[in-house]
């Protein structure tokens, strides 16, 4: 099941499940507890209650009728580095004082994990993510996301984009965190897919083109089997001396790093497919916040 935010013609904003026929609206009841898409991803069983909340009205809409938004209530944004050989070997090359570290995390037991975003500073589906101005060098890194609710069970997954600062992050490992985290820096959507059992790894492909100009100007992929670390794991770091009373979102890394003469430009379009849930596209400007 794919579960959406959407915003309707009339400005209103919905939770809906994403059909070939269209987007089935759910029905919140009044006064329930159940009154957000949070809610019902950390409900018990969330496709039995978004199911019994779309049948309430049993109202449809045709999809070009709404815009998605971004999948996230309350929750915090995580990322999880390294976990791709791709990404260790990038790191490796941006950060000459530091690629031992970029190399020792790939095979430690104890992952990177970073704070990534509060959801003020998520865009969604078709909102601007930011390229910071006072960077030289930026990638998208395309990610598949897992939605994890407060008792640290997942739930879902969804499509990221861990914008990073390759610039920053290499001059000093310890900028981190303003070459990940600033306005704009994280993209999460088009929706939520609540998986029926576990989800094929190798059968899971994450796309990444990014357009400038109405022209491909890079194009990679790479599948989630490439990842050498299991989902279980991060989440259990993660959730280390941590408590996620509002649930979060843990980016598992990227595996897929444009060349390093290539940075993100104002105007270029990035596009982030991951095969059973979706494409994520975000215009790019970079402007000052
Ligand atoms: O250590 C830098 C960040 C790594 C990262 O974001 C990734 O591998 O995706
Ligand atoms: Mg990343």
């Amino acid at each position: 099941m794919l579960l959406a935010k959407v915003r309707l013609a009339d400005g209103s904003i919905r939770v809906g499940i994403l059909e070939d026929s269209g987007v089935r609206l759910i029905e919140f009841i009044p006064d329930d507890r159940c009154q957000t898409l949070a809610d019902i991803l950390h409900a018990a069983d969330p496709q039995g209650l978004a199911l019994r909340l779309a049948d309430r009205t049993s109202q449809s809409v045709d999809s070009a009728a709404v815009s998605l938004l971004a999948p996230i209530d309350h929750q915090e944004v995580w990322a999880a580095g390294v976990t791709y050989k791709r990404s260790q070997v990038a790191r490796m090359q941006e950060s000459e004082s530091a690629a031992s570290h970029y190399d020792k995390v790939y095979t430690a037991p104890r992952p990177e994990i970073f704070f990534k975003a509060t959801p003020n500073r998520v865009a969604g589906p078709g909102q601007p993510l930011r390229v910071r101005s006072d960077s030289r060098w930026s990638v998208p890194e395309p990610e598949l996301a897992l939605v994890i609710n407060p008792q640290l069970q997942l739930v879902g997954f969804t499509v990221g984009n861990d914008m990073s600062a390759r610039d920053i992050e290499g001059e000093n490992p310890l900028y981190l965190p303003q070459a990940k985290v600033y306005n704009q820096c994280c993209g999460l959507g088009p929706c939520v897919l609540l998986p029926d059992g576990s989800l094929p790894r190798a059968a899971t492909k994450i796309t990444l083109t990014i357009h400038r100009s109405g022209a491909v100007a890079f194009t990679g992929a790479t599948d989630v089997d490439q990842m050498k670390r299991q989902f279980d794991e991060l989440i259990a770091w993660l959730g280390r001396e941590n408590e996620l009373a509002t649930g979060a979102f843990l980016l598992t890394g990227t595996g897929v790093v444009p060349p390093d003469d290539f940075t993100l430009e104002d105007g270029d379009s990035v596009s982030i497919e991951i095969s059973g849930i979706g494409t994520l596209t975000n215009p790019i400007i970079k402007t000052r916040a």
